[in-house]
């Protein structure tokens, strides 16, 4: 910076090169940075579309920060009670009842149950309430998933959010007997 100012150039052709320059280099560094800073946290959001005649609809939003990633899912149009929801293997729901999201996302051939006992699959989220509207709302942080890391074992994406019409009682394999398929949503970019 000393030698910039000192440095007197008789060209002045010469100075708006180096000033050009030096512009562009301060650009970059601050670029690199904020590049940095987008990569603390990855944000993917989805959106449930309504399936088996259903109403269903709402966002689930996948957020990995420091090793672990939190889910949110909001959704509307259901029956009031309770509802499970899991991933589940593929990110296809173009079949009219979501049998094309295939079965609950497995990577360690577990046995089903529910999140943190000895044996879960990686995508059994769990079951969540609809108030009297219909309005439903679930939370998960975990360190087991990853948003787009390419770990078979931990890789959301490219698989399928499914909402049930019934409850998941943790035990019946390897389903959770949780009912129809009335809301999926594919999580990709
Ligand atoms: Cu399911
Ligand atoms: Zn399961």
């Amino acid at each position: 910076m000393l030698n910039l100012l000192n440095f007197k150039p008789k060209c002045p052709y010469i100075m708006k090169k180096l000033i050009v320059s030096f512009a562009i280099i301060t650009a970059l560094i601050v670029g690199c940075k904020s590049n940095t800073k987008s990569n603390d946290a990855k944000t993917l959001t989805v959106a449930l579309e309504p399936k088996s005649n259903s109403t269903v609809a709402g966002t689930a939003t996948f957020t990995e920060k420091n090793g672990k990633v939190t889910f949110v899912a909001k959704v509307t149009g259901l029956e009031p009670g309770v509802h499970a929801i899991h991933i589940h293997e593929k990110a296809d729901c173009t079949a009219a009842d979501g049998s094309s999201a295939g079965g609950h996302w497995n990577p360690t051939f577990k046995k089903h149950g529910k999140w943190g006992a000895a044996e879960y699959h990686k995508g059994d989220i769990g079951n969540f309430t609809a108030d009297a509207k219909g309005n439903g709302t679930i939370t998960l942080t975990t360190d087991e998933w990853c948003v787009g890391c390419g770990d078979a074992t931990k890789d959301v994406l490219g698989k399928g959010l499914i909402v049930h019409q019934g409850t998941d009682d943790f035990t019946t394999q390897p389903t959770g007997n949780a009912g129809g398929r009335v809301a999926c949503a594919g999580i990709i970019k």
